[in-house]
Formats: C-alpha cells, sequence, structure tokens
C-alpha cells in the first residue's frame, strides 16, 4: 500500500455533563483525529492523549508534533507500507505511543477498507457484541452519585466504575454497595492517587466486594502494587503501569497485577494491544478494555478489540451518549447492556462531515 497523505484533525466535544478523576476535571473532550489517505482507501486514528499531561506523559499538541516531525516521515519514508510494519518503522522513536497508536491504526483502517476486512476479524474477534461498562466520575456528593449511577443502571450497564481519590473513597463506595446491593458489579480506579502507606486505608473498600482495585498508585511503583496486593483482598488491576508486553509480564510475575486493563493508545496500538491480550491469556490473567473518553472512530476500534477471547472483564465500553449529544460519527449505541461489534470493513465507522466540521479546532495536511 502507498501512503500518500496523512491529515490531522483537531477536535473539540462538549461532554454531556463534567468528568472528574483524581488527575482532574474535564468539561469536553478535545481529541486529535488522523487521516490516512492512499490510492484507493482512506483510514481513520483517533489519538487518545489529553490535552494536559494528567494521565500519562503524552499530552495533544505534543503527540501531533511528534507525528508532523518524526512520525509520519517515518512511515513516509517507507518505499510501502502495511499495519504490521508500521510498528518497527517507528521504533526509532522513544515513547509517543498515542500518537504511534493513532497512526497505525489510521493506516490499517485504511488498508482493511481496501481488503474489504472488518478490524474485528482482522484482530481475531470472536463474539458478535461486548458488555457495556461505564466508568463514573468523582462527584460533589454522595447522592449525586447514588443519581448517577442509578441512571446507568437504568439504561443498562453490566458494571459500574467508581472513580476515588483520596477523601472520595470509602463513604462514597459504601454508599453506593449499600444502595445498589450485592448483585452489581463494581469497581474502583484510582488513577495513581495514593501511595503504598495507605494500605491500611485501601483494605477498608476490601468488605464492598468490589471486582478489582485500578492503579491504586503511581505508574512506576510495580513493588508498590505487588506489596499493597498482600495487604488487601480486593484483586489489583493496572492500567498507568502496564505500557508494554514485557511491563505486562513483569507485573503479573511480580503479583502486581491480578487483572490488566488494556488500552491501544497507552501501549502503541492495536497490535500491542493483541499481543498484551496474548501473553495475559498465556498466564491465566483476564483482560479489559479501557476507555479514554473516545469519539466514535476509537471507541468503534475499542469495541472490536474488545471481542477477543481474553477479553473476558467488563471493560469502559460505553455507549457513544454517556460523554456526547452529539459524536463526530454516527453514534455507539448499547442496547440492553450490550454493544455490537462493527461489521463493516475496518473500523466500520467514519467522521460524518458536517459533525466534524462543527467540532473541529483546525487541521493540518502532510503530503507524502
Ligand atoms: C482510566 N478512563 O481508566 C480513564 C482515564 C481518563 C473512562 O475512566 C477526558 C479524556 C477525561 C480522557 C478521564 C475512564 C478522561 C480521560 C479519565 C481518560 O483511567
Ligand atoms: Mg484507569
Amino acid at each position: 500500500m502507498k501512503l500518500t497523505r496523512i491529515e490531522l484533525h483537531w477536535v473539540r466535544l462538549p461532554l454531556v455533563a463534567p468528568f472528574q478523576t483524581s488527575f482532574g476535571t474535564e468539561h469536553d473532550r478535545e481529541a486529535l483525529l488522523v487521516k490516512a489517505v492512499t490510492p484507493d482507501a482512506v483510514g481513520w486514528g483517533e489519538c487518545v492523549a489529553m490535552p494536559e499531561p494528567g494521565y500519562s506523559a503524552e499530552y495533544v499538541d505534543g503527540a501531533a508534533d511528534a507525528l508532523v516531525r518524526f512520525l509520519i516521515p517515518a512511515v513516509g519514508a517507507l518505499p510501502t507500507v502495511t499495519a504490521a510494519t508500521v510498528g518497527h518503522a517507528l521504533t526509532a522513536v522513544k515513547g509517543h505511543p498515542m500518537a504511534k497508536a493513532a497512526l497505525e491504526i489510521a493506516i490499517l483502517d485504511a488498508q482493511l477498507r481496501q481488503a474489504h476486512m472488518p478490524l474485528a476479524e482482522y484482530l481475531g474477534a470472536v463474539r458478535p457484541a461486548v458488555p457495556a461498562g461505564v466508568s463514573v466520575g468523582i462527584m460533589a456528593s454522595i447522592p449525586e452519585l447514588l443519581d448517577a449511577v442509578d441512571g446507568y443502571l437504568a439504561a443498562g450497564y453490566q458494571r459500574i466504575k467508581l472513580k476515588i481519590q483520596p477523601g472520595w473513597d470509602v463513604a462514597p463506595v459504601r454508599a453506593v454497595r449499600e444502595h445498589v446491593g450485592d448483585a452489581v458489579a463494581v469497581q474502583v480506579d484510582a488513577n495513581g492517587a495514593y501511595t503504598v502507606t495507605d494500605a491500611a486505608h485501601l483494605a477498608k473498600l476490601d468488605p464492598f466486594d468490589l471486582l478489582m482495585i485500578e492503579q491504586p498508585l503511581a505508574e512506576d511503583d510495580l513493588r508498590g502494587h505487588a506489596a499493597l496486593a498482600r495487604r488487601l483482598r480486593t484483586p489489583i488491576c493496572l492500567d498507568e503501569s502496564v505500557t508494554s508486553p514485557v511491563r505486562a509480564v513483569e507485573a503479573i510475575e511480580s503479583g502486581a497485577a491480578a487483572i490488566i486493563n488494556i488500552k491501544p493508545g497507552r501501549v502503541g496500538g492495536y497490535l500491542q494491544a493483541r499481543r498484551i491480550h496474548d501473553v495475559c491469556a498465556a498466564h491465566g490473567v483476564p483482560v479489559w478494555v479501557g476507555g479514554m473518553v473516545e469519539t466514535g472512530i476509537g471507541r468503534a476500534a475499542n469495541v472490536a478489540l474488545a471481542a477477543l477471547p481474553n477479553f473476558t472483564l467488563v471493560g469502559d465500553v460505553s455507549a457513544s451518549d454517556r460523554f456526547f449529544a452529539r459524536d463526530i460519527t454516527p453514534p455507539v449505541v448499547m442496547r440492553d447492556g450490550w454493544i455490537e461489534v462493527p461489521t463493516g470493513p475496518g473500523i466500520g465507522v467514519e467522521p460524518d462531515e458536517a459533525a466534524l466540521k462543527e467540532a473541529s479546532l483546525r487541521s493540518t495536511g502532510i503530503d507524502l
């Protein structure tokens, strides 16, 4: 396949409600979309970096700079390109996994559209639909939190994830467990807001029968997570810490993680995400697909990934309307708590011209 042009599109979508996590409060989603143009097809990818480096070191304009100056020229220099060779061509550039992932999936989408093959089929999906889970932000009060949870359960979500931080942990989790009863699947995510000295405090979450506690400690603290795991009954899931298949094995073998959250952006792409899925399966460790408040572009691709066999836990795979009144693609929808895996070629969706125009902040194109 010959790449003729790459475009970057900066977009901003208002959120239906503010989304607060331990690293900040978002009122809208600013994202970067990558369009790969070939003589026979175009493909789309989404860079999940946020405007500020709060979740990880990457941020939108840094990712765009890395793409324009290093990553796009590196794939542009290839005589011919397929998605399976993109990763190798980009290894000379250190870091920037979210930027790399966006470029790779845009190229893969173009390639699969040309081949009339859905992304799910290419990745090895084994189910036609995936269960929908929802991530619930930190709220101003417990009654507000219970209202939000009630709304998501009424909508059909099969699993609730509560964002926690010091000062918003035991009391809201207790309140939710008492409110929803024992049958509802609940887990929590701290985005690294605690330290290992909080072990006794975090053990107070044990009575609430949580599926897991996600990333309680800092990204680089595998030893701390292993030590914490010995103090908790609640299983530990790692998100930010797992940046590669090697890191996944380290996390598993050190006892730091019993479960792994896989986000294609965090690990450098859907192919790397599949490798982590495979290595976790080989270790008997279940995985689930994380979310980064994606537009329909990234969301549709995540649904395809979640259909692989070892994605046995419910992911942060929500309908578009969890976050956006108007997505830039036809919305990803949930029916009876399930989201259908796209069956069209490539990622199965593309931006709606008018919606993209409305959300657009700016764009640039590089002819190759
Ligand atoms: C997580 N996601 O699992 C994250 C991180 C996160 C769905 O909880 C705007 C854009 C706000 C991306 C908040 C979920 C965000 C974001 C949180 C990503 O850690
Ligand atoms: Mg997380």
